[in-house]
């Protein structure tokens, strides 16, 4: 079984649709991690469990995007054994730190104790927690937010970026800068950051720009574009 590191350029796939089986098929490609998108996908948490215990059996270590910085969907999606959460939307230091103790029994947080997978699974270590930077507030609060004991890793959400940016949802140099500046911050604070990616290419220009982990793009994208692609071949006149 792999274990979750997000410092060293790791690569790490995503997932939207319910399924073991591509949770398996995804985590056997290789990818460093596989993300399980809870917010934005349409993985609900009985789902859940089974592709957690598909990307397990591939020996992919398992992060979750959970629905939202609440305590009740953090510790569901680690009590199902998620090795780390990634949560949406955290604009302040105050959010971040209550992202960080839903993660953790006290004495550091106040994650409820019920080990009910959990206690099968073995000895493992203490999961992950990144929050998200992906608003302007989350923008101006980064160097506080970059202050709170135990986060983990920053992962940027481009998409809502831009839009709370009034920028183009497709990047621009000035996208570029504003992911340019928060890589930069996180890099000089020592901490893991990551960021979603549409494209193998949005992979090496954040890796060029400091990124220590990325993410790419669903697996519903992928199939979506390879079908697309596939069938606009096939229906093409002549070779
Ligand atoms: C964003 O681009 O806003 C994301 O959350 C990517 O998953
Ligand atoms: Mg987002």
């Amino acid at each position: 079984m792999g274990t979750l590191r997000l410092d060293g350029g790791q690569v790490g796939g995503w997932l939207q649709l319910p399924g073991s089986a591509t949770a398996e098929l995804m985590g056997s490609v290789g990818f460093d991690f596989v993300c399980v998108d809870q917010q934005h996908g349409l993985v609900g948490d009985d789902a859940l469990l089974p592709m957690l215990q598909a990307l397990r059996a591939t020996g992919t270590p398992s992060l979750v995007r959970v629905t939202a910085n609440e305590p009740a969907a953090i510790g569901r999606a680690l009590d199902r054994g998620a090795d780390g959460v990634i949560v949406p939307l955290v604009d302040s230091p105050e959010e971040a730190d209550a992202a960080v103790a839903a993660c953790h029994h006290p004495p550091r947080g106040s994650r409820s104790y019920g080990p009910t997978r959990v206690n099968w699974m073995g000895e493992r270590p203490a999961p992950l927690c990144v929050v998200m930077v992906e608003t302007t507030t989350a923008v101006a609060a980064l160097p506080r937010i970059l202050e709170v004991d135990d986060i983990d890793g920053i992962f940027i959400g481009p998409s809502d970026l831009a839009l709370g940016a009034r920028l183009p949802l497709d990047g621009g140099p000035e996208h570029d800068e504003l992911v340019a500046s928060i890589i930069g911050a996180c890099r000089d604070a020592g901490i893991p950051v990551g960021i979603y990616c549409a494209s193998a290419a949005h992979v090496h220009l954040y890796r060029d720009m400091g990124a220590t982990f990325t993410a790419m793009m669903s697996e519903a994208t992928m199939l979506r574009a390879v079908a697309t692609e596939h069938l606009l071949s096939a229906r093409r006149t002549g070779r």
